[in-house]
């Protein structure tokens, strides 16, 4: 039987009322001695359908349970939980979140602050996705930094650097490497260090590969692509945490295959577009969506060259979608 609006509101006040008395308790929490009744932090390393494989603070893990109560947790998710049996336990409360990631209307990270986006020369990187990820990550106003992998398949790579020089023009980092060929790999790995990573991208691009490499001994499934269509088959199903030895925290997650990234308002696509925004107040109408507008002033930065032609047909291209 669905909920009332009483009862729901209800349980949200449960819900708040716990986590505030939590985290009161965890103000003094830090010198309790260990007890295996007493509640403890962990981290939400994945979740498999209601089941949560949560660390602890002595990198023991516990498969949990939620009370009914608990809103979703994610992996990168703070929780405090009680062990009950040898490697079980309960999850009784989830602390409050720096941030999270949405995918389709799915939270699928959360406490995470530097996003990569990995593309391939293999399923080939494609401007509009690459910019709808980009629109993601400026609206989440998370970092975010772009991997090309697989430059090793490449048949011109100063071709490639050119395509990606649009990005690097307007700020952002991007990386060659070669998984296979073990190229750039040490370079990435100083700029994971002591931070909460999570890599994205079209499924096939090498992100699970990335992270075998990353994480020796960890034997994540990767997947052949099947040469027929080029396209990545999904491998990965279960968004999962792993610490990398070297230093910093990292997320693997699903890849897409198509463009099932959220659905997004024109506000916030054009708020995506960092280039364009110190702009948009010197275009001539105050509501101005740089269309078929006379003196806009993403037009004028389009015609000089100060904005790429192609960001700009990503724009649209987005905004009619
Ligand atoms: N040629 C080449 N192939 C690579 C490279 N890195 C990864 N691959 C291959 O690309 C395929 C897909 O790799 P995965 O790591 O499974 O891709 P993924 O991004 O995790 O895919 P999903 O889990 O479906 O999102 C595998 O066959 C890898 O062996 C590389 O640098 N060069
Ligand atoms: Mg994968
Ligand atoms: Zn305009």
């Amino acid at each position: 039987m669905p909920l009332t609006r009483r009862q729901k509101w209800q349980l949200e006040k449960i819900q708040v009322e716990r986590i505030a008395r939590v985290n009161k308790a965890l103000e003094n929490f830090e010198e309790l001695p260990f007890n295996s009744n007493k509640a403890q932090t962990g981290l939400v390393i994945t979740r498999y359908g209601q089941r949560l494989l949560v660390e602890a603070k002595s990198g023991e893990l516990y498969q949990c349970t939620a009370r009914r109560n608990i809103d979703l947790s994610v992996a990168g998710d703070q929780v405090i939980f009680q062990i009950t049996q040898s490697n079980q336990g309960i999850v009784t409360a989830l602390l409050e979140r720096h941030n999270q990631l949405h995918r389709a209307h799915k939270l699928i990270a959360a406490n995470i602050n530097q996003l990569w986006l990995v593309v391939a020369i293999e399923p080939h990187y494609q401007f509009e996705l690459i910019d709808r990820y980009l629109v993601v990550a400026e609206n989440a106003k998370l970092p975010i930094n772009i991997v090309v992998n697989k430059v090793e398949l490449a048949n011109d790579i100063q071709k490639i650097k050119f395509d990606f020089s649009m990005y690097e023009n307007i700020g952002y980092s991007v990386s060659y490497l070669s998984v296979k060929k073990q190229t750039n790999i040490n370079q990435l790995k100083t700029q994971l260090n002591n931070k909460a990573n999570i890599f994205l991208g079209q499924s096939g691009v090498g992100k699970s590969s990335l992270i075998n490499e990353l994480i020796p001994n960890l034997n994540l499934r990767v997947n052949e692509i099947s040469i027929k269509s080029k396209l990545g088959k999904h491998t990965t199903t279960n968004t999962t945490l792993y610490h990398i030895p070297s230093g910093g925290d990292l997320i693997d997650s699903p890849g897409i295959r198509e463009f099932q990234l959220d659905e997004l308002t024109n506000q916030e696509i054009l708020n995506g577009f960092k280039e364009f925004k110190p702009l948009i107040n010197a275009c001539k109408f105050r509501n101005c969506a740089h269309i078929f507008e006379p003196r806009c002033a993403i037009k004028s930065a389009i015609k000089s060259g100060k904005i790429h032609q192609k960001r700009y047909q990503s724009y649209l291209a987005l905004i009619s979608s």
